[in-house]
């Protein structure tokens, strides 16, 4: 199927496919907003490999609202999972077994803490060998799937499942996006679902390219991050404009920033909306913890041209 490459406005973005699909998901979900819009790009000829997290409720048979293909795998191996899928393909098309336009793209899809723990080394090997193949990290900070433990990607002071003390979790989120840059791979970019055109571009950018490539989206999960599922939009765009999810895409070996917020509003803007975080705010404010995150997105910020 071809798809439309020329997103100018939201009005040009097909309609979602897996939105209201009557999936097993929690309303609101951040995650799912994201992966139907990248599904709506990357189109039914897509090979998923997904590793056990909230999106393996997708694939449920008959409910599934994807019409590719799906391979389960153990949590750390999608990537590995991703090279046998690409070599199959490869050699039936080399045996002629199947034409070349009967291609599938081979589409990586875990969460975060597969993709910055227990899958990080597979995914190291699969870049290594340059392996083609798209892997997409919906990043709802946590092991979601199993109650919202922390993962690598958990921000500093969030409560989680299992860091329940008065200042949450005491480590600071892990830059995957720098990790694979540094793999220079063929692209790598942050999307967030509330920014559809932003990461409709992204993923024709992707596209477009062979190779290593990876998307990271960060996915507002209400059920974990304790919110109203109608504000999912507003955290997202909140995300964005107070600084703490920078939009950007690496290529070639530099980073450029895709939307740049002239006037951040402050981060507790976007922190107060989610009980992950209210423990800063009540009984008491927690004034050393909000001024050490917003001072870590300012010395962000002070970094880009
Ligand atoms: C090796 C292994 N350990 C633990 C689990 C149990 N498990 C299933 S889903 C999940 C959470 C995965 O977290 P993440 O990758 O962030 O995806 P999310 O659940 O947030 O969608 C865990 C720990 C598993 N399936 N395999
Ligand atoms: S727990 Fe969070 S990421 Fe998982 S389905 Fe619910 S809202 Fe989505
Ligand atoms: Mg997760």
């Amino acid at each position: 199927m071809t798809q439309d490459t020329s997103f100018r406005s939201i009005k040009d973005l097909p309609s979602t496919h897996l939105l209201g699909s009557g999936t097993p998901m929690c309303a609101g979900c951040g995650g799912l907003l994201a992966i139907g819009e990248i599904y709506n790009v990357l189109g039914p000829k897509t090979i998923f490999v997904n590793a056990a997290g909230c999106m393996t409720m997708l694939s449920v048979y008959p409910f599934t609202p994807f019409r590719g293909s799906w391979l389960y795998t153990a949590m750390a191996s999608a990537p590995a999972g991703a090279q046998g899928v690409r070599d199959a393909l490869d050699i039936l098309r080399e045996k002629e077994r199947i034409p070349d336009e009967e291609d599938m793209r081979v589409v990586v899809l875990t969460g975060d803490g597969s993709a910055n723990g227990m899958g990080l080394s597979s995914t190291s090997a699969a870049i290594d060998r340059g392996l083609d193949f798209l892997y997409i990290c919906y990043d709802n900070e946590g092991y979601g799937n199993t109650g919202q433990q922390f993962s690598a990607a958990t921000p500093h002071t969030a409560r989680t499942s299992t860091s329940t003390g008065s200042l949450g979790y005491l480590g600071y989120k892990k830059d995957l996006f720098s990790i694979w840059a540094a793999n220079r791979p063929s692209y790598v970019a942050t999307v967030i679902g509330s920014e559809p055109l932003d990461l409709a571009r992204k993923i024709e950018a992707a596209n477009a390219l062979s190779g290593p490539r990876f998307i990271i989206a960060l996915s507002p999960c209400p059920t974990g991050w304790d919110y109203d599922p109608a504000e999912s939009v507003n955290i997202g765009r909140l995300a964005v404009k107070t600084g703490i999810w920078p939009l950007k895409e690496y290529r070639d070996g530099r980073v450029t920033h895709t939307k740049k917020p002239r006037k951040r509003p402050p981060v507790e803007e976007y922190l107060k909306l989610q009980g992950r975080f209210a423990h800063l705010f009540r009984p008491e404010r927690n004034e050393v913890a909000l001024c050490e995150i917003q001072a870590r997105v300012d010395a962000y910020w002070d970094t880009v041209e």
